[in-house]
């Protein structure tokens, strides 16, 4: 079935009691027993709710996954899926992650004797290198964030098998639209589906995709165990924004090549990222992985922090705010804002710098967006 359709109709089966169109908000903490421990496959909303199931069969669709578990965030998913995982393993992880990811496993986990190590996995003899017998797990962001780097998927995950590693993709920025990396050899995908998924900046939650039953059995128990559960209104809300993932997928990418061509040739711009970009650096592999770049760009501008400031300010439909893949257009300063957790000497060396921004280019026209950011960069 074409991506377009299962959007449409996964998790959507009509309701059983009723024959409403799609399942409705289940908005109830527990259900009735005829007799202890004999029920409906459903007992308390923390273990099993049906909007929730719903969701769930909706999210495993979209990545061509067996199994999928909704969490109440895309950290509290990333969570779950550390704890699997033995204290004193090593980690690797791509060194240009979410800035809050990089916190997570920094400040809260490293404690319980983790052993995490940040590299550049775009460069393979560096995976290859760290990709020691005693490490556990392999972490990977791509597209990442916020510079925009492409990391070879297939290649990463061979080097995880070899030493029995797993991996975890973060899919976020590319969106199950573009990008499935499960069939590319990952083990376990993690999205912030309060991003393109949810695409409305109207809620927070997460998500974990996997074909491994053990795997998401000792996730399911986690999720169950520790509670980071979504509520019932927010599964509903993430189930409606899938229906429309692929046309506005479709709109974020078209509009992202129009804004790009613009800022390429604007003599105010020091540097474009984007993967689409044949001049990327990882360009080929991205061609390879992907079958859409999305809507996310950065850029540097020229001159130093005060001309970036009145940038911003100028900025009339695009707005400062942190967060991505939402329908209107959000223009983000990584340094001082989503990556300020990250220590100042890998800000430096990942080039997230004063005058890096990053934009989520949203579904708005795109004549409008780009004449949007030339005022700003003209000033008049
Ligand atoms: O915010 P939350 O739903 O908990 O998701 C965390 C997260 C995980 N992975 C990626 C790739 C992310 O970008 C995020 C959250 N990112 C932002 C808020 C941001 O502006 O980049």
């Amino acid at each position: 079935m074409h991506p377009s359709t299962r959007c449409v109709h996964a998790g959507s089966e009509p309701e059983k009691t009723t024959g409403a169109i799609f399942p409705p908000i289940f908005q109830v903490s527990t259900f009735v027993q005829h007799a202890p421990g004999e029920h409906q496959g459903f007992d308390y909303s923390r273990a099993r709710n049906p909007t929730r199931d719903a969701l769930e069969t909706a999210l495993a669709s979209l990545e061509g996954a067996q199994h999928a578990l909704a969490f109440a965030s895309g950290l509290a998913a990333e969570q779950a899926i550390i704890q699997i995982f033995p204290p004193a393993c090593k980690v690797l992880v791509c060194d240009d992650v979410y800035g809050g990811t990089g916190r997570l496993f920094r400040t809260l986990y490293a404690k319980y004797g983790f052993e995490f190590c940040f590299l550049d996995m775009s460069d393979l003899a560096l995976v290859e290198q760290e990709a020691t017998p005693n490490t556990a797990l392999i972490w990977i962001e791509t597209p990442t964030n916020p510079t925009l780097k492409i990391i070879d998927i297939a290649a990463v995950a061979a080097i995880a098998k070899k030493v029995s590693a797993r991996l975890v993709v973060d899919n976020t920025f590319a969106s199950p639209l573009f990008q499935q990396p499960l069939a590319l050899g990952a083990d376990i995908v993690v999205h912030s589906t309060t991003k393109y998924i949810g695409g409305h900046s109207d809620l927070i939650g997460g998500a974990v995709m996997t074909s491994n039953s053990a795997l998401f059995e000792q996730l399911q128990y986690i999720q169950f165990a520790a509670g980071a559960v979504p509520a019932p209104f927010e599964c509903f809300l993430l189930l409606r924004s899938i229906k429309t993932l692929a046309i506005r997928m479709q709109q974020h990418e078209k509009n992202a090549r129009q804004v790009v061509n613009f800022l390429c040739n604007h003599p105010q711009v020091e540097q474009v990222f984007f993967p689409g970009l044949e001049s990327h650096p990882n360009y080929a592999i991205a061609r390879k992985q992907m079958t859409g770049f999305s809507g996310m760009v950065s850029f540097k501008l020229q001159g130093e922090y005060e001309q970036v400031k009145i940038f911003l300010s100028r900025l009339r439909i695009i707005q400062l705010a942190e967060s991505l893949g939402g329908i209107e257009s959000l223009i983000n300063h990584p340094e001082r804002m989503t990556h300020a957790s990250v220590p100042a000497a890998l800000r430096q060396k990942l080039g997230i710098g004063p005058t890096l921004l990053r934009l989520s280019v949203g579904i708005e026209e795109a004549a409008d967006l780009i004449e949007d950011l030339r005022q700003a960069l003209d000033g008049k």
